[in-house]
């Protein structure tokens, strides 16, 4: 629905109990407590209900979990949702955003246009509020004409642009389904959203009713034919997590009654690419696990493919940044800098062979060095590391392998 601009309002609502740390999994079994939700536009806690825009006019909210989340080895996500109150049918719905925008939990999109259901901006009447970087799942209860062009007026839609800012029109759609069962009627429904690298899965009321191909660092595609790309994620693992809303002329209450998520994966993941040696080897780096606070499991991080016979360390640092390492090498040096070498090691294995390795392990240099880089560490920080190695005939007579982030558990 087109509506008249309006001005948005930005509550928050912050608990002074917030952890610093990031934490991987939330449950709101209702909302009488709305801890860590951070509230934009005319989101409001009505008793103990989510209500992301009430009945009435030209509406907008948003509501986003306080911290990022991981999402990169996957999650599920579960809500039950209402929508009540329908006046002239009722609109526009609400969508399940996950985003790196640069406006983090105050972003909200169009205040023009209900059918962008306060993720996207309005393409007749552009306010630079599309959601950047972001993929959103419409739960759509009115069916728009041009320019959207909705496939019904109650629908779930995947929509994303990438890295770009997010668009409502049915063109950006990566997958969709009008469900047999209508979700406009009023009564309270169950929504399940369960992501394994490379699968979007929905499941409405019990039933899946949407399988969608999709990796949230490479991308997919859109419905209408055309890649799209993947997102740029918080510390190559997070997103913030939240649900928008809107209406127009035609509205409704869009509610929320409860909401869970939990990442399926707190194992380390591997991000960058790794420069090739002067013998062609491509070093390679991965950790067993997550290190943990109580030292409960091993961390060792292991290099593999490293030419042999090189010296080498193990180095890290506290956040990404991707950068040549030089304008002529193919390594990338994958780290900001402040970083923390560990100790020198040779790569064994044959001269000229890829057959060499580095290993640290994590726990042990932690505990020996109590003055490192990050160290003492809390339950969600970052660990970013990455091998460094010895090739006279290189570009700066070294090279680099591929990076892996460590995320530490409580
Ligand atoms: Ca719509
Ligand atoms: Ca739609």
């Amino acid at each position: 629905m087109l509506c008249s601009p309006r001005t948005a309002t930005l509550a928050l609502l912050c608990s002074a109990l917030a952890s610093s740390a990031r934490a991987q999994s939330f449950s709101y079994p209702d909302f009488s407590t709305s801890t860590n939700l951070v509230l934009n536009g005319n989101a409001t806690v009505a008793g103990n209900i989510l209500r992301v825009t009430p009945a009435a006019a030209s509406q907008r909210g948003a509501v986003w979990y306080a911290q990022p989340l991981s999402v990169v080895g996957g999650f599920q996500l579960d809500l039950r949702f209402q929508f009540s109150g329908q006046v002239f049918g009722g609109a526009d719905g609400l969508a399940i955003v996950f985003q790196n925008d640069p406006r983090t939990t105050a972003a909200l999109g169009s205040a023009t246009a209900g059918s962008c259901i306060g993720y996207a901006d309005n393409p007749a009447n552009p306010a630079g509020v599309g959601i950047q970087n972001s993929l959103a799942l419409e739960i759509d209860t009115y069916d728009a004409g041009s320019p959207f062009f909705d496939v019904s007026g109650a629908d779930f839609s995947w929509h994303t642009n990438g890295t770009l800012a997010n668009d409502a029109r049915e063109s950006f759609s990566i997958g969709w389904v009008t469900p047999s069962v209508d979700f406009t009627d009023g009564l309270v429904h169950a929504l399940s959203i369960q992501y394994v690298p490379g699968t979007l899965s929905v499941k409405y009321d019990g039933n899946l009713v949407l399988t969608t191909n999709y990796n949230f660092t490479t991308g997919g595609t859109w419905t209408g034919g055309g890649a799209v790309g993947g997102l740029n994620l918080i510390n190559g693992t997070s997103l913030y997590v939240g649900i928008t809303g809107a209406t127009g002329g035609v509205y409704e209450n869009n509610d929320v009654l409860s909401w869970n998520f939990s990442s399926s994966s707190t194992g380390p993941s591997t991000y960058c690419t790794a420069g090739t040696s002067t013998a062609g080897c491509n070093a390679s780096i991965n950790a067993n696990a997550n290190p943990s606070l109580s030292f409960a499991n091993a961390c060792t991080i292991s290099v593999t493919n490293v030419e042999g016979q090189k010296n080498g360390i193990v180095f890290y640092a506290l956040n990404q940044l991707v950068q040549p390492w030089s304008p002529t090498s193919t390594s990338f040096l994958c780290v900001k800098t402040p970083t923390q070498r560990t100790l020198s090691q040779t790569s064994g294995g044959t001269a000229g062979q890829c057959n060499g390795t580095f290993t640290l392990d994590w726990n042990a240099f932690q505990l020996a060095n109590p003055g490192a880089l990050g160290n003492p560490w809390t339950a969600g920080a970052t660990a970013h590391c990455q091998a460094w190695y010895r090739d006279p005939p290189a570009s700066k007579t070294t090279n680099l392998s591929n990076a892996v982030t460590l995320t530490y558990q409580p």
